[in-house]
C-alpha cells in the first residue's frame, strides 16, 4: 500500500533554532524581559526541540498506520526518565545549533539543563531499566509503546536533618511539563468495587457483568521518546486518574456539595503519588488500585485500537499484539484481558485464554521474598470482584492441569496454587504472571538460573520452554555519549562513532589499552570528570575530596542486601588504622555513598544515619584527612548519576550473593571506565567474565557457599577471630559515632551479630577488607589502572540495552524493526 509519509521540514540549523527559540520565549511563553530568564529559556528550548520531535512523531505514526504491524506494549508502574532535554538534543543531533542559539541569549546549555527537573517516576533499577528500554526501542526502530502512570508526585526528595533522612514531596509538574501532550480524546473508563452478576445476553448466552461500580477516568498524557538520529519517535503513554463527569450528580443535587467533591478526590488520588518501596514493604490498597488502573486503561486502549480496524474479530489479535509485564506490578493484566475479551467482547473462555497466554510475557526482577507481591483475596474481592472471580477460574483450570500431570501430588498442587491458602488467603501475583504468560524471564544469567532451580522450580518442570534469560543493559546514549562527552569523544576519535548505535564496536578500543599516549588522554578525561564530581560533592555535602585519591562510590537504594553497611565498616576500619598510626600501604581514598531508604524501612534509615555520623567524625579529623574522606550525597537520582559514573574510579557492587537480581548501576560504571569491586552476584558475574579476573576485584561467598554456610553462620565466632572487625564494632558499640545519642546503632550491631543474619555481613568482612586493599594497591600503578579502565569500557558492549532489547525482540516478541 502506498502511504503518504510526511517529511521533516523544520531545520536544525543555528538560525532556524534561534528564530524558534525567540518565538517560543516571546510568544508562547510571553516573556520579554531578560532578567531571570533561565527557567523560561529552558521551556522555550524544550518547545523548540519538541517541535522537531512532533514532526518525527507524526512520521513514525504515519509509518505504523494502514498496513498491520505487530506491536509490543511495555507495561510498567515505573518509568524513571530523568531529564529529557539533553537526551533529545543528542538524539536529534542538535547540540551545535542549540549551543549557538543559547549563546545569543548569554546562556550555556549547561545553565538551562540545570533547571530541568528529573521525571522521577520510579524507585531505582526497575524503573530506570524501563526508561533505557524505551530509548533502545526507539533507536532500533521497534514499534514498542510504553504504558505507565503519570504520578503527580514522583520519588520523594531526600534531605538530612542531624544525619537522618527527611522525605519531601516531589512536585515535579509544578512548573509544567513541556514534554507531555494530553490526549483527552483517548480517555478510558476503569471500574472499581460493585459486584459481578450473571445475565443472559440477547443471543441467549449466559454471560457475566460487573455492575454498581465506581468508575474512574484514565486520561492519557503522551511523552515522545526520540530514537537516536533515525527520525523515529515512539510513545510513552502515562495515565492520569480523573473523576467521571457525572460524578455523584445525585449528591450534588441533594446539596451535599462537599461530599461530592471529596468523592472526586478519591478518584484522583489513584495517580497522586509513586510508592517509594523498592523491593520492600508492600500491600497497600491504593497501590493495588494503581496497578489495576494501569492494566485496565492500557488494555482497553489497545483493544479499542484493534477494534477500529478489525471490529470484534480477535482471530489475529495475538499475531499483532504482545504485552511485556515489568515484574508482577501490572500482572492483573492477565485477568483483565480475560475480562475484556469475555465480558465486553463476548469471546468464550478458551478463545480468550488462548489469546491471553499468547500475548502476555512476564519479567521477574527479584527473588527477595518481601518483594514478591501477594494481594489478599478479601481486598481483591472487594475492590475488583469480577477480577477475583476470573483469577479463581484461572487457578481452578490450572490446578486441574497440575493434577493431570502429577496425579495424586496434592502437595505440589498446594505449592503451585495461585491462591495461597492460610488464615489470610492471598493471590500470588508471580504465579498468575507465569500461568498467564508464554514467556517468563529473569534479568541476569545467575538470577534466571536461580528462578528455575529455586523460586519457580515447579513451574519450570511443567513448562521449561517458557523460561528464559534476558540480561539487563543500559543505553549507551545517555550513559556514555551524553553523560561523558570527554570519554565519548576520544573513543569516537579512535574507532569512529559506530559504538553509539552498536556498542559491540566499542571492543575495538581494547588494543588502545596498550597505547601509552591513549592511556594518558584517558586519564586526563577521567581527571576532568573527577573534578566535576568533586565540585558537586563540595556543593552538596561540603566535603572536599582529594583529586588524587581513589574515588570509591556506592550509589543505589539503601537496602540490607546491598550491604552499604559492609562499605561503612570498611571506612571505619581504615579510620581506625589511620588514627592508630598504622598507615603503611594505605592509599588515599574518597568514599561516596548515595541513595534513598524507603520511608518505612527503619534499619535502612539507620544505616544512613550511621554513614552520616561516621562521615562527620572522619572528615573532621585533620590527621585522617590526608588518607580518607566520606560523603553521603543527598537526594541521589538519575541526574546525579550522570555526573557520578564518569568520575568514579572504583564501583561498589557488594550485595550478598544471590540477592541482587542483576543491577544496572554496575553497567553504567564499567561503561565509563570504573573498575568494580564486587561479589559473585547478578550481572557482576557477566561483567567479570567480559573484563577478565585481572580487571575486576572479586570477593565474598558465592550462592552455593551461602546455602551451606547459613546453617552454621556464627558471626560472633568470626568477630572473635578477627581483630579488625572487633575493633570496628567496638568503635560503633562504644558510641564513638554517636556521642550524644548512646546506643542508637544497637540494632545495626545486633543485625551483624545475629546468627540468622541473611546478609552475611560478618562472614564477608575479611574477604572484602583484603580485596579493598588489593584494589588500593592496584590504583597506585597508574598505568595498570588506566589499562584496566580502558578494558572495562571496551568490554561493556554486551551491557547495552540495545543488545538486551534485540534479545527481547528476537526471542520473546518476534518483532521486526520498522526501518525508516
Ligand atoms: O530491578 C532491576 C535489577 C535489580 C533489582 C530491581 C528490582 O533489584 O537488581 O537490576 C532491573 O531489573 N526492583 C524491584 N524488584 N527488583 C522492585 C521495585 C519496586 C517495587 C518492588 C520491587 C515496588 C513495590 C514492591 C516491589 C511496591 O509495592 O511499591
Amino acid at each position: 500500500m502506498d502511504k503518504k509519509i510526511p517529511e521533516p521540514v523544520l531545520s536544525n540549523d543555528h538560525q532556524e533554532v534561534t528564530k524558534d527559540l525567540h518565538r517560543h520565549f516571546n510568544f508562547t511563553l510571553g516573556r520579554f524581559d531578560t532578567d531571570d530568564i533561565r527557567g523560561y529559556m529552558l521551556t522555550a528550548m524544550a518547545l523548540t526541540v519538541r517541535d522537531r520531535l512532533m514532526e518525527r512523531w507524526r512520521i513514525t505514526k504515519a509509518h505504523e498506520q494502514g498496513d498491520k504491524i505487530r506491536k509490543v506494549y511495555y507495561l510498567s508502574l515505573e518509568f524513571l526518565l530523568g531529564r529529557s532535554l539533553g537526551n533529545a538534543i543528542l538524539n536529534l543531533n542538535m547540540q551545535d545549533s542549540v549551543r549557538q542559539a543559547l549563546a545569543d541569549f548569554g546562556c550555556t546549555l549547561e545553565d538551562i539543563e540545570m533547571e530541568e527537573k528529573d521525571a522521577g517516576l520510579g524507585n531505582g533499577g526497575l524503573g530506570r531499566l524501563a526508561a533505557c528500554f524505551m530509548d533502545s526501542c526507539a533507536s532500533l526502530g521497534l514499534p514498542v509503546i510504553g504504558y505507565g502512570i503519570r504520578y503527580e508526585y514522583g520519588m520523594f526528595q531526600q534531605s538530612f536533618q542531624q544525619g537522618r533522612q527527611i522525605e519531601q514531596p516531589d512536585h515535579w509538574l509544578i512548573a509544567g511539563n513541556p514534554w507531555e501532550i494530553e490526549r483527552n480524546n483517548h480517555t478510558r473508563r476503569v471500574k472499581f468495587y460493585g459486584r459481578s452478576e450473571p445475565f443472559t445476553n440477547d443471543k441467549g448466552k449466559l454471560c457475566m457483568r460487573w455492575v454498581d461500580t465506581q468508575d474512574v477516568l484514565a486520561v492519557p498524557y503522551d511523552m515522545p521518546i526520540p530514537g537516536y538520529k533515525n527520525n523515529k519517535v515512539n510513545t510513552l503513554r502515562l495515565w492520569k486518574a480523573a473523576a467521571t463527569e457525572e460524578f455523584n450528580l445525585q449528591e450534588f443535587n441533594e446539596g451535599d456539595y462537599a461530599d461530592a467533591v471529596a468523592q472526586k478526590n478519591l478518584a484522583e488520588e489513584i495517580t497522586m503519588v509513586l510508592y517509594p518501596n523498592d523491593s520492600s514493604e508492600n500491600g497497600k490498597e491504593l497501590r493495588l488500585r494503581q496497578q489495576y488502573f494501569l492494566a485496565s486503561a492500557s488494555l482497553q486502549d489497545v483493544i479499542e485500537d484493534w477494534i477500529k480496524d478489525n471490529g470484534d474479530n480477535f482471530e489475529a489479535f495475538a499475531q499483532y499484539n504482545c504485552f511485556q509485564l515489568n515484574d508482577t506490578h501490572p500482572t492483573l493484566a492477565v485477568a483483565e484481558l480475560m475480562r475484556l475479551l469475555m465480558d465486553e467482547h463476548e469471546l468464550d473462555w478458551d478463545k480468550a485464554w488462548g489469546i491471553t497466554t499468547e500475548t502476555m510475557a512476564y519479567t521477574n526482577h527479584t527473588l527477595l521474598p518481601e518483594a514478591l507481591e501477594k494481594w489478599s483475596v478479601e481486598l481483591l474481592g472487594e475492590l475488583l470482584p469480577r477480577i477475583l472471580e476470573i483469577v479463581y477460574e484461572i487457578n481452578a483450570r490450572f490446578l486441574a492441569l497440575v493434577a493431570h500431570r502429577w496425579p495424586g501430588d496434592v502437595d505440589r498442587q498446594r505449592r503451585m496454587s495461585i491462591i495461597e491458602e492460610g488464615t489470610i488467603p492471598q493471590v500470588r501475583m508471580a504465579y498468575l504472571g507465569i500461568v498467564g504468560s508464554f514467556s517468563v524471564n529473569g534479568v541476569a544469567a545467575l538470577h534466571s538460573k536461580l528462578l528455575t532451580t529455586g523460586l519457580f522450580k515447579d513451574f519450570y518442570e511443567l513448562w521449561p520452554e517458557k523460561f528464559n534469560n534476558k540480561t539487563n543493559g543500559v543505553t549507551p546514549r545517555r550513559w556514555l555519549a551524553h553523560c561523558n562527552r570527554g570519554l565519548g569523544d576520544i573513543v569516537t576519535e579512535a574507532i569512529g562513532p559506530g559504538w553509539k548505535t552498536d556498542l559491540a564496536e566499542i571492543e575495538k578500543i581494547r588494543p588502545f589499552a596498550d597505547d601509552p599516549e591513549f592511556r594518558a588522554r584517558w586519564l586526563e578525561v577521567k581527571r576532568k570528570n573527577k573534578e566535576a564530581l568533586r565540585a558537586r560533592v563540595i556543593r552538596k555535602c561540603n566535603v572536599e575530596f582529594d583529586l588524587d585519591s581513589i574515588f570509591d562510590v556506592q550509589v543505589k537504594r539503601i537496602h540490607e542486601y546491598k550491604r552499604q553497611l559492609l562499605n561503612i565498616l570498611h571506612v571505619i576500619h581504615l579510620y581506625d588504622r589511620i588514627t592508630r598510626g598504622d598507615v603503611a600501604g594505605i592509599v588515599p581514598r574518597s568514599v561516596l555513598l548515595g541513595g534513598k531508604a524507603a520511608p518505612g524501612y527503619a534499619l535502612a534509615k539507620l544505616i544512613i544515619k550511621l554513614a552520616n555520623n561516621v562521615s562527620q567524625v572522619v572528615n573532621s579529623d585533620v590527621l585522617v584527612a590526608k588518607y580518607l574522606r566520606l560523603a553521603f550525597l543527598p537526594n541521589y537520582r538519575v541526574k546525579s548519576m550522570e555526573v557520578i559514573c564518569p568520575g568514579t574510579d572504583l564501583s561498589e557492587q557488594i550485595s550478598t550473593a544471590g540477592k541482587e537480581a542483576s543491577g544496572t548501576g554496575n553497567m553504567k560504571f564499567m561503561m565509563n571506565g570504573a573498575l568494580t569491586i564486587g561479589t559473585y552476584d547478578g550481572a557482576n558475574i557477566e561483567i567479570l567474565e567480559a573484563v577478565g579476573e585481572e580487571n575486576f576485584f572479586l570477593f565474598g561467598l558465592r550462592v552455593e557457599d551461602i546455602a551451606d554456610y547459613r546453617m552454621q553462620n556464627q558471626p560472633n565466632a568470626i568477630i572473635e577471630q578477627d581483630e579488625d572487625l572487633q575493633r570496628v564494632l567496638r568503635l560503633i558499640e562504644c558510641g564513638h559515632f554517636s556521642m550524644f545519642e548512646p546506643g542508637i546503632f544497637d540494632p545495626i550491631i545486633q543485625s551483624i551479630r545475629n546468627p540468622m543474619d541473611p546478609w552475611m555481613v560478618a562472614a564477608d568482612f575479611r574477604s572484602y577488607i583484603d580485596t579493598q586493599h588489593i584494589a588500593a594497591e592496584a590504583f597506585t600503578d597508574k598505568d595498570r589502572w588506566a589499562r584496566s579502565s580502558i578494558i572495562n569500557t571496551a568490554a561493556s558492549g554486551y551491557f547495552s540495552s540495545d543488545r538486551t532489547i534485540m534479545d527481547y525482540a528476537n526471542e520473546i516478541w518476534k518483532l521486526k524493526s520498522c526501518k525508516l
